[in-house]
């Protein structure tokens, strides 16, 4: 069975935590949904849209350091996800999201650096507070959706972002070899 279909049905009918056969949590959230791979770590990714623009930022430090990305990063501690999201947001662009929505979510997986292993919620808001600015860990700067700079993110960027921008939900799992190969991808829209 094609587990992303049993996962929305799942939560949808039971919203608690449950087994599944590939050994799995499933975790339901009152907003959203997600699966979480226990160990696996989490992370967000928040898109600023308006009309045809989206804003992206160019991570200064850190992992994807020199790749145009979105904002967003780890919770702390036992913090909400879409807390998380938020918080990020005011921390790297100076803005407060106020209508985020859950568009999709990612199990990145790294053959040879597992470490690395996180699944990344992705969220969308066409309100905010504030005017985006620079922080010392990333830079905005607003992109026609027409001319969004693939060759500088990351590669699975292509494989799910367009299906965003077209209004979709999305579900993928992507497992990358070394120097940005990817070995392994499942795309799902939901
Ligand atoms: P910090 O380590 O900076 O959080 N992230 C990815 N984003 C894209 N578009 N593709 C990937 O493919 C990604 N892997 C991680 C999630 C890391 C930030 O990088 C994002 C977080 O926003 C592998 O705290």
């Amino acid at each position: 069975m094609n587990p992303y279909v049993l996962r929305h049905t799942v939560l949808s009918d039971a919203c608690i935590p449950i087994s599944t056969p590939w050994q799995s949590k499933l975790f339901y959230h009152p907003k959203s949904f997600f699966i979480v791979k226990s160990p696996m770590r989490q992370a967000t990714l928040l898109f600023l849209l308006k009309e045809n623009q989206i804003l992206l930022a160019m991570k200064k430090r850190g992992f994807g350091v020199g790749r145009w990305n979105s904002v967003g990063g780890k919770p702390k501690d036992n913090e909400d996800i879409f807390d998380t999201a938020i918080r990020e947001t005011q921390e790297e662009i100076n803005i407060t999201p106020l209508d985020i929505s859950h568009v999709a979510t990612l199990d990145f997986y790294f053959k040879n650096k597992s470490e690395w292993d996180q699944q990344v919620l992705v969220f969308t808001t066409h309100e905010w507070k504030g005017e985006p600015s620079e922080s010392e860990e990333m830079n905005p700067k607003w992109f026609n959706i027409k001319d969004i700079p693939f060759e500088s993110m990351w590669p699975d960027d292509p494989f799910w972002l367009p299906q965003i921008l077209s209004g979709k939900k999305v579900n993928a799992s992507f497992t990358f070899g070394d120097n940005d190969i990817i070995l392994n991808k499942e795309i799902h829209e939901i």
